[in-house]
């Protein structure tokens, strides 16, 4: 007679007939059943990630290049705890996972030992939907429950919580998964009011995000721009942006409040595609919050879970758009610097020498401000931001992509403070041989912390408001860290030297670091 399956099988098994074949781990003792069911099941990718920070912002790059959830693996409460903040970006960069806690065997519970925790308390602040499964028999159709939900448009948290014995005793078989549910169709009445605000004949501006700025939607949005001459933007950050040769050259909403108040100053209506009207990061004193003039209209063609590629078609044929013929970006690369390593210079060599189909994770902070002006007529690549401010994303972000698309090479725009927060990427991107080049912005400081310190008006910062915003007194060695990891890397000082082991890197298969002293 064979043995029966374990909930943890049952689940595995789910979850590989659910499409989830990737899970980013980072177990203890409750989730050993699983752990060892994932060898009883072909189909799952298991990626071992060294902090559970790593894990999720994996889950988040794989989910933004594949439409599809990755799993995580997370050990109790704290495991969870560590994940949250990528959890937190995931969330704002409306991706989807199944987020698998283990938890206690159900009759531990009651013996508060010293890994007991309010796991659901956690879980809830960061997902849209927690269960905890109660028995083995249950664990395959909460898995697939699960899994529905995190496919649900345009992505969402699932967070499944499985008390040790419901893996181990004896549970049914896969459960069946229901069809995903595809993005909704927007109203005529939205189509109407959209294309009511572009003739109202004043200064529209339409706000682009989520699934709106690929290539397809934003091909129809430059359309209307063409036919009709509002505006456009995509948000401040974007979850991936398809840019370069042949895309539209997209701009996004600019941090620095100031610079987005002069750059929608006079809109009368906006249009938001898969977007929020745009607000600004932080308040700061004698500034406004939101960052668009107070009395503009605003009008919602496609929130962020329906179709805004089938929004935008029926909008530019309602404006007579459809045939309009849309500005795009022709190759035009910046030249090669020559000297001193500056963010201008910086932005040139990566605008130069870009890689045809890279996918770029940014976490650039101050250093990239001026990237996209330099990389709109690059080859065509996708572009991953850093969607909820949470930093600590950049490194784990090129792990999920690289995982999800094995054939592409990732640029890995990193500052230093922030791939501090998840160095530990680095071994994963080691041990699963990642094609990731990745480029540390080593100015040595929490350079955009100097500015906030003048913008929030905090006057005469002394010497311990410095050393707040400083990284040296140690310098960080990111060569030699990359190295204890597994990671080759160099050390660049001019703007030649950046370009050579950029171009260098870009040409070898696996990950290398470039350590560009600012
Ligand atoms: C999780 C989290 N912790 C702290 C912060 C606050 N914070 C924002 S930017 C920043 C420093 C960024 O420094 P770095 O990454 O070196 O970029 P730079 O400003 O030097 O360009 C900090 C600490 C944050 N946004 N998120």
């Amino acid at each position: 007679m064979t043995k029966p399956m374990n909930g943890a099988e049952s689940l595995v098994r789910t979850l590989v007939a659910g499409d989830v074949t990737v899970a980013f781990t980072n177990p203890g003792t409750s989730e050993m059943h699983f752990v060892a069911a994932l060898d009883r099941v072909d189909g799952m990718r298991c990626v071992l990630c060294l902090h559970e920070t790593v894990t999720t912002g994996a889950a988040d790059g794989y989910y933004r290049m594949t439409g599809k959830p990755a799993s995580t693996l997370l050990h109790l409460g704290p495991g969870l705890g560590n994940a949250l903040a990528n959890l937190h970006n995931l969330k704002r960069a409306r991706s989807g996972v199944v987020n698998i806690v283990g938890e206690h065997a159900t009759y531990h519970r009651e013996f508060d030992a010293p890994l007991t925790s309010d796991i659901e308390g956690i879980a809830g602040t960061m997902s849209h939907w927690v269960k905890t499964s109660t028995s083995a028999k249950e664990v395959a159709a909460d898995g697939a429950e699960a899994i529905r939900v995190a496919m649900d448009p345009p992505g969402k948290i699932a967070t499944l919580i499985l008390p040790a014995d419901t893996a181990w005793t004896d549970g049914t078989g896969p459960a069946a998964i229901a069809a995903p549910a595809v993005p909704a169709k927007v109203a005529e009445d939205a189509v109407e009011a959209a294309a009511r605000a572009i003739e109202a004949g004043g200064r529209p501006l339409i706000v682009m995000g989520t699934r709106a700025v690929r290539e397809a939607p934003m091909l129809h949005a430059a359309k209307i721009v063409a036919k009709t001459g509002a505006q456009i933007r995509a948000e401040g950050s974007n979850g991936r942006i398809e840019r370069g040769v042949g895309r539209m050259a997209l701009e996004r909403v600019p941090y620095p409040v100031d610079v987005a108040l002069a750059a929608t100053k006079g809109v009368t209506h906006l249009i938001l595609v898969g977007a929020k009207a745009p607000v600004a990061f932080f308040a700061y004193p004698g500034k406004p919050s939101i960052l668009y003039p107070p009395e503009a209209e605003v009008v919602t063609l496609a929130h962020f879970h329906e179709d805004a590629e089938d929004a935008l078609a029926r909008l530019a044929e309602r404006l007579g758009a459809d045939k309009a013929v849309p500005v795009l970006n022709q190759p035009k690369r910046p030249d090669l610097p020559k000297g001193a390593l500056t963010q201008d210079s910086v932005a040139a060599v990566i605008g130069h020498l870009l890689p045809e189909n890279a996918i770029v994770t940014d976490e650039s902070v101050t250093t990239g401000r001026n990237f996209f002006k330099d990389t709109h007529g690059a080859a065509p690549h996708d572009w991953l931001s850093l969607t909820g401010g949470a930093i600590g994303e950049g490194l784990p972000l090129a792990v999920g992509a690289a995982v999800a698309c094995p054939d592409r090479k990732v640029v890995a725009l990193q500052a230093d403070g922030s791939g501090m927060y998840s160095l530990q990427a680095l071994w994963t991107m080691a041990r699963e041989k990642l094609d990731v080049t990745v480029c540390i912005w080593a100015n040595r400081a929490y350079a955009i912390l100097k500015g906030e310190l003048a913008n929030v008006g905090a006057e005469n910062p002394g010497r311990k408001a410095h050393d707040m915003l400083s990284l040296g007194d140690p310098d960080l060695d990111w060569v030699k860290l990359a190295a204890g990891m597994g990671v080759e890397g160099t050390r660049v000082e001019t703007a030649e030297a950046f370009a050579d082991a950029f171009a260098a890197a870009n040409r070898r298969k696996g990950p290398f670091l470039i350590e560009v002293l600012l």
